[in-house]
């Protein structure tokens, strides 16, 4: 009986030591992979744009000669058939007030600075810009800015920082026209509104969280 009881506790002892190392070993795991599913780490990118139309509210039919959404999707390709002509090509006019929400091809990181990029056609209409993980979850502005240069041309941008809508990645990207903010008794025209060549995201993470 002596015996066994010394037998029993020695091989508690020892299964205790056991499942004592099995555990420090999935701890261990468990943290690695903890590790690298929370690792979002921003990685610059080149070729992340605009991939589908998720939604647009095109204004101005009618009067508007681009009414496209599709031409905001893709790398900048917009310009003009013969310089001087007012005959554009490869962008979106929203239309006054109008908008347009894309889903990006991968996840936008909040990366060093600025990580949202529109290239605005022609001149250098204001618009706003807000940003969400997905169609459901909330639109978050990240501002109004004036983009582009008076009179500029068809390679010109502005950017925004995903830091000021508060996420760490996102999916979409709503764009909104704000011309009434420059002129406030604007009128519909051939491009009226912000005219939107395409939408570029920065930076992107190692997981694709978003659906
Ligand atoms: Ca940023
Ligand atoms: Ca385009």
């Amino acid at each position: 009986m002596k015996k066994n009881l010394y037998y029993w506790r020695k091989k508690f002892q020892k299964t205790s030591f056991h499942f004592f190392i099995i555990g420090i070993i999935l701890t261990l795991l468990l943290s690695g992979c903890s590790y690298f599913s929370t690792n979002k780490e921003a990685i610059r990118v080149d070729n992340l744009y605009g991939q589908e139309v998720a939604g647009a509210n095109i204004t101005c039919q009618g009067v508007n000669r681009y009414t496209d959404p599709s031409e905001a999707l893709g790398p900048p390709n917009a310009g003009e058939f013969v310089r001087g002509s007012r005959n554009y090509y490869g962008f979106v006019s929203l239309g006054i007030d109008g908008s347009i929400v894309l889903r990006m091809s991968m996840p936008v990181a909040d990366g060093p600075g600025n990580d949202i990029r529109v290239y605005q056609s022609v001149s250098n209409e204001p618009l706003e810009v807000w940003v969400s993980p997905s169609m459901t979850e909330e639109f978050v502005s990240m501002g109004i800015k004036n983009c582009g240069k008076r009179g500029g041309g068809f390679d010109q941008y502005c950017e925004f920082d995903i830091k000021e809508s508060g996420y760490k990645s996102i999916r979409y990207v709503f764009v909104k026209d704000k011309q009434r903010t420059q002129i406030p008794d604007i009128y519909c025209y051939e491009s009226a509104g912000a005219d939107i060549d395409a939408v570029q995201g920065l930076y992107t993470n190692l997981i694709d969280t978003a659906n």
